[in-house]
């Protein structure tokens, strides 16, 4: 753990002071602890890993007589280094949330009414299997996909490998960081990773494009940014919105929305033309200077400060900081970049520009994982299977999947059928653009099942619905992690499955037998699995058992040094600032500017972001996250609520261009946010009524997606082309 930073900063940052007290506080909890006092009973610790996010921290599970009391972040882990954030610290509201899924369940009215009569596993796995195994038979192995989203994966990916099919979706890409990986991919041959490898706690200078740290709270990076706030880093803050680092920026640049590329293409220009970048890294370690240079040319700060709404004077003087610090200066490529549909050519000048600095691989930039893994292990392979439908018809689409594209092969049945879902982990409804369109292709399926803790929207539109245990209760996957150091970290269970729920890994393999497939899950138990895994690997399965997360001796070093030359796996073999990949395509080699459409009269831009104590929709449901934040509220500018007559705290509806109207929302009214655009938490505004809590709390951002911009390279989905107008008639109702 870092010792500049103390406990009270971090939760400052996080905005959640409050959080932890809120925590043990139901009834039986409060007489556990009191008993617990008296020496009446015995805590017990387990190390497990947080699953409410992806950051998946170390956790140190307190349970008393068999409930879980309290989670506090494992010190040995390095992405917690002993803290949780609020989210993590909230995840017993998830394990005792009265709403959880209890029993398999089967639909017995029509899609979407909410009828469903309980079940046995057996009839549900069975209904299960006949189901895909007759659609297998009639359409092809390929006619299955799955849509998931965090550990799941581990499990249902390689049954619907060995199903047959090569058809999953995934969120985290098409609708997350898919541009951002691409884009660094074609630059320099390899992604930032997650945990992002950014060295942000010795940086001098930290540029953050979006990039909302302090609301985006995956914990060690907020760590690192706290830290560098206590070192005296200078922030450069590039939001529309005045944010929580916007708070603690040297620069904050009120960007106009979607110009983000002007802006990054005119610092590149001035870095060159005042001799302020790299020589010679760039003379050693690049290639296309010329054409960079060239391409730039015309982007100068008199014409961005047109396009951008930033003074060209500032744009000079944060270009100049940038200079004079490299190459200790963090450009933060961003995680969620889908918000134009030019993303992958955003991403790259952000590259670029990091490029210029010098600053890849060097302190205070970004650092390169450890070379040491982990020996592979022999595993049956997977038939053959078709051509994927992921892949979109985009170029430079990742595995992970463009989940549109097996949306619009379920709609139209081209260029084959896709005729069942299977849904774990992710709430599709909220998470891809357009639920018109999903719920168009979700009605034209023959079977969806959804494997899943909590009754959300999407899952109460499939025909069965399998409940999956917390990851308070489960075994997962190992978890490897790369940073400086390679690690491994375990997810036990802390207490045994609640209800009927079941672990995904048994799910899996329940419907892998049931189909004919259980020589891939040749163990009993996946401790089991685990533990010949940790054989193999030379890991000692009792001391990660105890300790949660086990650090194995470095082999590399993770900075640029004589003896530790930089390895660039793109084409050239260098760091690619002109691509000729992308030039191959008919893409600009070099990222170039394009105007995006911006608001009429009367509309405003929609954005969204995150909220400190909530991940997407997953959490609102959660009694202790909910008690902290209910609803989300929108922002609205002062001057603009002025002129309609509205005050701080009046309720109004949103309705887009094409007429998406959403929930009624409180108005935040405040300076804090430019005049063209209005902003919310995404994930709230919730349709299932089975969950009492987040039931058509707050509004859904999604719902008002109705328009996306796809990235032509990679197939991600811009979502921020949006335009809503506020509804005044709702203001006096
Ligand atoms: N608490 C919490 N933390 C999370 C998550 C969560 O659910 N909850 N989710 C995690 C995940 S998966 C992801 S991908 C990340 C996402 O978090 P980030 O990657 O930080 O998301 P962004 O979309 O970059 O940031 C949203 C910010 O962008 C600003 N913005 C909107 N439009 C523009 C624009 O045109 N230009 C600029 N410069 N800024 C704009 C908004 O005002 C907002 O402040 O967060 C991660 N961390
Ligand atoms: N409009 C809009 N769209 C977005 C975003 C946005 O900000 N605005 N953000 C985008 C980003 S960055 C991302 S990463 C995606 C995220 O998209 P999703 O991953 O779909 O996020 P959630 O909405 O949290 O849905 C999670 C679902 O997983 C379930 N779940 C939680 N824990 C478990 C578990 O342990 N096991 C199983 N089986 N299920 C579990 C929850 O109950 C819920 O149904 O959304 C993207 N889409
Ligand atoms: S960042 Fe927070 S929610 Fe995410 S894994 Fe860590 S503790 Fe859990
Ligand atoms: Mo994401």
């Amino acid at each position: 753990m870092t010792k500049s930073i103390s406990r009270r900063s971090f939760l400052k940052i996080s905005g959640a002071t409050t959080v932890g007290l809120s925590v043990a506080a139901t009834l039986p909890d409060k007489f556990l602890l009191w008993a617990e006092e008296q020496g009446m009973v015995k805590p017990t610790y387990t190390a497990t890993l947080c699953e409410i996010c992806f950051w998946k921290c170390g956790v140190m599970a307190k349970s008393l007589n068999g409930r879980v009391v309290k989670l506090e972040g494992n010190p040995n882990h390095p992405g917690a280094r002993g803290r949780l954030c609020a989210r993590g610290n909230g995840g017993t509201g998830l394990l005792y949330d009265p709403d959880r899924l209890r029993s398999p369940m089967i639909r017995t009215g029509a899609r979407g009414d909410g009828q469903y009569r309980k079940a046995s596993w057996d009839e549900a796995l069975n209904l299960v299997a006949e189901k895909l195994a007759a659609i297998k038979k009639q359409h092809g192995p390929e006619s299955v996909a799955l849509f998931t989203h965090g550990t799941p994966t581990d499990h249902f990916l390689p049954l619907l490998s060995a199903f047959g099919s090569p058809n999953v979706g995934m969120p985290s890409f098409a609708q997350c960081r898919g541009p951002r990986d691409v884009g660094l991919e074609l630059t320099f041959g390899e992604t930032i990773g997650s945990p992002e490898r950014l060295d942000m706690a010795n940086s001098k200078v930290i540029v953050l494009l979006g990039s909302h740290l302090g609301e985006n709270m995956h914990n060690s990076q907020v760590q690192d940014f706290t830290e560098a706030i206590g070192k005296g880093a200078k922030f450069i803050v590039v939001d529309p919105r005045f944010s929580i680092a916007a708070g603690k920026a040297a620069h904050w640049l009120p960007i106009r929305p979607a110009t983000d590329m002007a802006l990054v293409l005119t610092w590149i220009n001035v870095i060159i033309a005042e001799g302020l970048y790299d020589r010679d890294y760039i003379g050693r370690y690049a290639e296309g200077f010329a054409e960079l240079a060239k391409a730039v040319e015309k982007y100068t700060p008199e014409w961005a400060e047109k396009e951008t709404d930033i003074p060209a004077a500032q744009i000079l003087e944060t270009a100049r900081l940038m200079g004079k610090n490299a190459p200790s200066v963090c450009i933060h490529p961003g995680r969620h970049a889908t918000w134009y549909g030019d993303d992958v050519q955003r991403t790259r000048s952000l590259g670029i520009l990091m490029a210029l600095l010098g600053s890849w691989g060097r302190p205070g930039g970004a650092f390169f994982a450890t070379n040491a893994s982990f020996p592979k292990m022999e595993a049956k392979p997977f038939p053959e299977s078709r051509e994927t439908l992921n892949g979109g018809g985009f170029p430079f689409a990742g595995a992970e999947g463009v989940t549109q594209a097996i949306r619009s092969s379920t709609i139209d049945g081209k260029p084959y059928p896709i005729k069942a879902w299977i849904v774990t982990g992710t709430n599709l409804m909220k998470s891809i653009p357009n639920q018109k369109e999903t719920l168009e292709a979700i009605n034209k399926l023959d079977f969806l099942v959804a494997v899943d803790v909590m009754p959300f929207d999407t899952v109460m539109l499939a025909d069965v619905i399998l409940p999956e245990c917390s990851y308070l209760e489960r075994h997962d996957a190992l978890a490897v992690g790369k940073g400086k150091s390679l690690t491994v970290s375990l997810r036990q269970p802390v207490i045994e499955p609640r209800y009927e729920s079941k672990p995904g890994w048994w799910i899996a393999k329940e419907l892998g037998t049931r189909l004919g497939l259980a020589e891939y899950f040749p163990w009993k138990t996946y401790e089991d699995k685990i533990k010949s895994q940790c054989q193999h690997w030379g890991v000692d399965y009792e001391q990660l058992k105890k300790l949660g997360t086990i650090t194995i001796a470095d082999t590399a070093a993770p900075f640029i040094t004589a003896s530790n030359p930089p390895v660039f796996k793109t084409k050239s073999g260098k760091i690619e600032l002109y691509s000729g990949e992308l030039k191959e395509k008919g893409f600009d080699p070099v990222p170039q500017y394009t105007q995006h459409q911006r608001p009429k009269g009367g509309e405003f831009r929609l954005i969204y972001g995150r909220h400190a104590v909530h991940t997407f929709s997953r959490t609102t449901n959660n009694p202790e996250l909910h008690e902290l934040c209910p609803e989300n509220v929108v922002w609205v500018n002062a001057g603009i609520a002025k002129e309609m007559g509205l005050a701080d705290g009046n309720y109004v509806t949103l309705v887009n261009q094409d007429g998406a109207r959403s929930n009624p929302i409180k108005a935040k009214v405040t300076e804090r946010i430019r005049e063209d655009c209005v902003y919310m938490i995404h994930g709230f505004g919730t349709k299932s009524k089975a969950l009492k809590k987040a039931f058509q709390k707050g509004a859904d951002d999604q719902g008002l997606v109705t328009r996306y911009a796809v990235d032509p390279i990679c197939g991600g989905t811009g979502m921020r082309v949006n335009f809503v107008r506020i509804n005044k008639e709702f203001i006096d109702a």
